[in-house]
């Protein structure tokens, strides 16, 4: 391990992503940290499973307001925190809308990874302690693709302002590994799902469609490049790479995929087949979702991983398919029971299942 103390601090934790990574180090007996944002909503939905009420003895999740874009009050949390790990998942992480706001993207993905750097930096000057460091790297960066499939060393070529801030936050990772010796890693990961994946990501729009139609709520899907190709795998079994690689005595890069490619196209037939329908007959391309610049297909290349973290992905394409579709096909039910009793209420998100 690490250090004797295990305290984890998350940027991000209210993430499909944060939530899991979440519920692993609290089963591995760590103390976790999260950050959350100020908004007129609260958006703890994934964790409100785990959070308990601070008054209770023997608490082990704390939220903490902070925002990657401040780099004064990360500096804050981290003193007050002192964590030995750090996993960097914050981020304005849709690609799409990354070209409508890419300054702010830039802010919080580029800038964000720099300014909790600087905090670690500070820190472990002031305290003398270590503080291991996890930056979430995107195969998004791979762009328009050098070579198939992709790996640690393929050459970076983003198609859009959230991969050029992820190169961005990648390289300046490796320059503070490098120049200050700082144990941070980062995990080029590829495309993970589950039935916490925010509703605007396409595998997640796609299985919310299927079961929406197939309870009568929804007539069509409208998507926009259903030919694109991606490596999905399942986000549960991802979160535990990143746990891994801080784990090793020597920090490093990892790329984190199944090694396996689907099509959008694919995802919907599977998807739709599961409840017995043809999703030839429900989904319509819409330009309005295509991109000012795409990215056709990833594919990763995980044997590094493989060989130096031990670890194999656990959930195969279809069981992920299959799991997201039942999950939603449940919420669909429960909505339209609702909608049946006559409630004006639409379940936003199926985070607690
Ligand atoms: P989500 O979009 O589900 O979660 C993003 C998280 O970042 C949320 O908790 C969000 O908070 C928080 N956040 C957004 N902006 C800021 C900010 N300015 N300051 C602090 N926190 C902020 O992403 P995922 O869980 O899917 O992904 C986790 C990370 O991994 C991201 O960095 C993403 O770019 C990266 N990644 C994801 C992949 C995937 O396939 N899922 C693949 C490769 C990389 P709030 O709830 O308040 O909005
Ligand atoms: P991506 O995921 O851009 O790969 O980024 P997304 O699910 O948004 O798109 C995947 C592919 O599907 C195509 N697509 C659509 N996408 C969306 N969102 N909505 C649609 O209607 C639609 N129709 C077709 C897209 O064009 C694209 O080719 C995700 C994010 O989690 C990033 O944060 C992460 O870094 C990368 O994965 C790896």
């Amino acid at each position: 391990m690490a250090e004797s103390r295990n305290c984890a601090l998350i940027t991000g934790i209210t993430g499909q992503d944060g939530s899991y990574l979440a519920e692993l180090l609290l089963e591995k007996g760590y103390e976790v940290h999260g950050l959350i944002r100020r908004s007129s909503t609260f958006s703890t939905e994934r964790i409100d499973h785990i959070y308990a009420d601070p008054h209770e003895s023997g608490v082990r999740l704390h939220l903490h307001y902070a925002d990657l874009t401040d780099g004064a009050g990360l500096s804050r949390v981290i003193r007050e925190v002192k964590p030995t790990e750090v996993y960097n998942l914050g981020a304005q992480s849709h690609v799409r809308v990354s070209f409508d706001q890419p300054v702010y993207t830039a802010d919080a993905v580029g800038v964000g990874a720099l300014n909790l750097l600087e905090a670690i930096r500070d820190y472990q000057d002031l305290s003398g302690e270590k503080v291991r460091y996890y930056q979430a790297s995107s195969s998004e960066m791979f762009g328009k693709v050098a070579e198939v499939p992709q790996k640690e060393t393929t050459p970076f070529h983003p198609r859009s302002p959230y991969g050029v801030a992820k190169v961005y936050a990648h390289w300046i990772t490796v320059n503070y590994r490098e120049s200050y010796d700082m144990h941070a890693s980062c995990g080029i990961l590829f495309n993970h799902e589950s039935p916490r994946r925010g509703e605007t990501f396409v595998t997640r729009k796609i299985t919310r469609a299927v079961g929406r139609i197939k309870c009568g709520l929804q007539d069509k899907l409208y998507l926009g490049n259903i030919d694109a190709l991606r490596d999905w795998g399942f986000a549960g079994d991802y979160v535990e790479m990143m746990w891994r690689m801080l784990q090793q005595d020597t920090p490093d890069d990892y790329v984190v995929a199944t090694g396996e490619m689907y099509s959008v196209r694919q995802f919907c037939e599977k998807a739709f087949s599961r409840v017995g329908l043809n999703y030839e007959d429900y989904v319509e391309v819409d330009p309005r979702y295509y991109r000012p610049a795409e990215v056709e297909q990833l594919l990763g290349d995980p044997a590094k991983a493989k060989k130096q973290l031990d670890w194999v992905p656990q959930t195969s394409f279809d069981e992920l398919v299959n799991m997201m579709v039942d999950n939603d096909l449940d919420l669909a039910k429960r909505e339209k029971t609702l909608l049946d009793a006559g409630h004006n209420v639409s379940i936003q998100d199926g985070v607690r299942h």
